[in-house]
């Protein structure tokens, strides 16, 4: 099993460059925020509670992205690795991740932090706002996004660094060109199915 998480600012791609490296190695896309927002379209209890949150451009508590996350990593026992997007997104986070996994003898394998200038950040995330309609991407909203990200997800990879498996690409480039940089991190762990 391979587990990868991809780390980053809002905005800079973990969404879209996870949906290649799923494709191509053949891995479970796990991404909070899909599954937030889908908890937010269907009415959830979860949902309307966590749009509150979301609205705001804070991050929704502890406790309920964890009890999600572990729902899915136990639905899919005999999966190929998980690519972990948008989680964890704080250091509990980042500890109830690795005793989830130690639970199913595993690990987290590689982080890979992608790096994004930040106006060129709120340039993407205004322009997806533009055809969206995800109320998380106004101007003001983003701006807290990037701010709560600073705060309370930074010290995240700080966390990877110690353990070493943090790994820094430049995510500022075509998503072609992001997702080959990608790539040559993921080949030493695993090659590619298709
Ligand atoms: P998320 O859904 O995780 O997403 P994101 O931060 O908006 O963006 P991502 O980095 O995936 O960017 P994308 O590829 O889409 O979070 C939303 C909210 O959910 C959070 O604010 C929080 O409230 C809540 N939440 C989620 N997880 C949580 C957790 N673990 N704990 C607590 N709260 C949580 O790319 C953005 C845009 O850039 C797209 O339009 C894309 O086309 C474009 N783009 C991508 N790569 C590009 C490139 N190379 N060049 C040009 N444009 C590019």
């Amino acid at each position: 099993m391979f587990n990868l998480v991809l780390f980053g600012p809002p905005g800079s791609g973990k969404g879209t460059q996870s949906e290649n490296i799923v494709k191509s190695y053949k891995l479970l896309h796990i991404s909070t925020g899909d599954l937030l927002r889908d908890e937010v379209s269907r009415h959830t209890p979860l949902g309307t509670e966590a749009k509150k949150y979301m609205d705001q451009g804070m991050l929704v508590p502890d406790e309920v992205v964890i009890g999600m996350i572990s729902g899915k990593i136990d639905d899919a026992p005999d999966a190929r690795g998980f690519v972990f997007d948008g989680f964890p997104r704080t250091r509990p986070q980042a500890e109830a991740l690795d005793k989830l996994l130690e639970f199913k003898n595993t690990q987290i394998h590689l982080v890979l932090s992608l790096e994004v200038p930040e106006p060129d950040l709120i340039k993407r995330l205004v322009g997806r706002g533009a055809t969206s309609g995800r109320s998380d991407d106004t101007e003001e909203v983003i701006t807290k996004r990037i701010k709560e990200y600073h705060l309370k997800t930074q010290p995240v990879a700080h966390y990877y660094n110690e353990q070493g498996k943090l790994e820094q690409v430049t995510g500022d480039h075509t998503i072609a060109d992001t997702f080959k940089a990608l790539t040559k991190h993921i080949n030493k762990y695993l090659l590619p199915v298709a």
